[in-house]
């Protein structure tokens, strides 16, 4: 593929950048009076208002340009129609078959993946039930009331996530907990006030080798062991999610209660695979399938949408111009739902696993930026902290608000006061406050430049109906595309995640060296010294 910088559509976008640069988001605004209709996309039950972007329609017509040059529609059609687009691991990229309907033909290889998923999402089913409803009994015949997720990056983010975001829809006689860090406080304060009796242990690992998950799965082994007094109580509180059958059985997990997925599932797209066990038992099979339809709806609009009012596809144009014409480094995500607390955790994974990269598919060194950093915390808490920055500081910070119409809630003037907030910081970011606004306030004359809002900070607004199930599987299908679109963009494999392989393997070598003492070291003079005042 060309080198991006060597393209059309980027030499078009660099010119354009100089023409409308000086142009600030109010004027664009007083020159447009239907800006929020031409900037603005309801479609799914979402309504996406992009007008208060730094674009105007020849930007817009640049950008999707640009994504026809690159060739997006066709590597669309290559990823949901399971080509191996994961290039450097030779892999099929395929969570969008993880929410297809039974009667879909996906393949991979020749094979229909999609009664395969069908199949273990009934497994799934059947184990949740039972689960609920009680008949699933621990060793000692007691129902099982706690369930610990052990899992750590893709198999813990995303369950985490979701079982926040749908904790209303929760079985609340249930106690969830998520155990990631390989740091010995989160297994002994996820166990906290649990009875190892009634509780279940889902190990999470697509490898079954990770060594943080591994780790606790054998602390839990212990715990269970050294309360219950019986190996055969690892199989009433310990189930697997797993591809490595082998591993699952090494453990002692019988592989009858192993929930498999596939090598075309990346570990950060997997959470709408059997990786969302805990999230089945927690809200139940109903709102699980009601939250893969969701994801659904948004692969189909993704898929068959025009660029123009494609919302993944507008959304990953947008980071692409603020990052690459602007210099933009962060990008912020704001939900002002409180139980989407997870949701920027989990989204820095999906972004930055998938797009933090300095390699072209080609194995170029690439001469321009990829992903920026995303980061964010639910409104209105960031308001209180860090939004100082993002209306009066040095940096760019182009931001996404996600709303809802309807809290889960019924604590009246709480709602209003939510949304009210989240519309604010749109409007204050775009319009800011001028000088003379401020002295019309009979402002102190010396005090007039530290209340002056520049303005002309991009934002997006999403407004859902209400946080269901359906419009959470929505939002994250919207943002995996979106990372998608960026991705092809800048001729990146999205789908690796070959940059967090150094560390594990040096942390392997220094593991010994801390454990034996004789050891001779031969790092470089901090790195043994480090690994000295450890040992003393
Ligand atoms: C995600 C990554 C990574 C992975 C974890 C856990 O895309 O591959 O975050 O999910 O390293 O791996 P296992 O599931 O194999 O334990």
């Amino acid at each position: 593929m060309k080198n991006l910088t060597a393209t059309d559509g980027w030499a078009r976008l660099i010119a354009h950048v100089d023409e409308i640069k000086h142009t600030s988001i109010k004027e664009l605004f007083a020159q447009n009076s239907d800006r929020r209709n031409d900037f603005c996309i309801e479609d799914e039950g979402i309504y996406f208002d992009y007008s208060k972007h730094r674009i105007n329609q020849t930007t817009l017509s640049l950008l999707i340009g640009l994504a026809r040059e690159r060739g997006l529609e066709d590597r669309i059609r290559a990823m949901f129609t399971g080509e191996k687009i994961n290039a450097t691991e030779k892999r099929a990229v395929l969570h969008t078959a993880l929410r297809a309907p039974a009667d879909a033909d996906i393949r991979v290889d020749g094979e229909n993946v999609v009664p395969e998923v069908h199949r273990v999402l009934g497994k799934m089913k059947g184990f949740a039930e039972q689960i609920r409803d009680e008949s699933w009994k621990g060793f000692t015949g007691k129902p099982i009331k706690n369930i610990v997720n052990i899992g750590i990056g893709g198999s813990d983010l995303g369950p985490v996530m979701a079982y926040e975001a749908l904790k209303f829809y929760s079985d609340r006689s249930l106690t969830f907990r998520f155990v990631s860090n390989v740091d010995g406080n989160d297994f002994a304060e996820a166990i906290q006030g649990l009875s190892p009796e009634e509780t279940l242990f889902i190990v999470s690992s697509k490898t079954f080798t990770t060594l943080e998950t591994m780790t606790n799965a054998r602390t839990a082994r212990e715990w269970i062991l050294t309360s219950l007094g019986d190996e055969q109580a690892t199989a009433r509180h310990f189930v697997a999610v797993s591809t490595n059958e082998t591993a699952v059985a090494d453990f002692g997990i019988d592989t009858a209660n192993m929930f498999g997925f596939w090598d075309w599932v990346g570990g950060r797209y997997s959470m709408d695979a059997s990786i969302g066990l805990s999230t089945m038992i927690a809200v139940g099979p109903e709102n699980f399938h009601a939250m893969l339809k969701g994801f659904h709806q948004m692969d189909e609009h993704f898929q068959n949408t025009p660029f123009e009012q494609n919302i993944p596809v507008i959304m990953g144009l947008l980071t692409v111009w603020y990052t690459n014409f602007f210099g933009a480094q962060t990008q912020a995500v704001f939900p002002y739902e409180n139980n989407l607390k997870r949701f920027p955790a989990y989204l820095q994974q999906l972004a930055m696993e998938s797009n933090g990269k300095y390699v072209t598919l080609e194995g170029e060194k690439v001469a321009y930026r990829t992903s920026p950093v995303f980061w964010g915390e639910p409104g209105t808490n960031g308001q209180h902290s860090f939004y100082q920055l993002i209306h009066q500081g040095t940096h760019l910070v182009p931001a996404d608000f996600i709303g809802f119409k309807h809290a889960l809630h019924t604590l009246p003037p709480h709602q209003d006061y939510l949304v009210a907030n989240m519309i604010a910081q749109g409007e204050a970011l775009a319009f800011g406050k001028t000088a003379d606004e401020v002295r019309s306030e009979g402002t102190d004359e010396a005090l007039v430049p530290h209340k002056v809002f520049e303005g002309n900070r991009p934002s997006s607004t999403f407004f859902l109906e209400e946080l269901t199930p359906g419009a959470l599987g929505k939002l994250i299908a919207m943002y995996e595309h979106s990372v998608f679109v960026q991705g092809v963009i800048w001729g990146i494999n999205s789908f690796d995640q070959m940059g967090v392989e150094l560390g594990k393997v040096l942390a392997q070598n220094i593991i010994p060296e801390l454990q034996e003492k004789e050891v001779t070291l031969g790092h470089d003079s901090s790195t043994n010294a480090l690994i000295e005042y450890y040992r003393k």
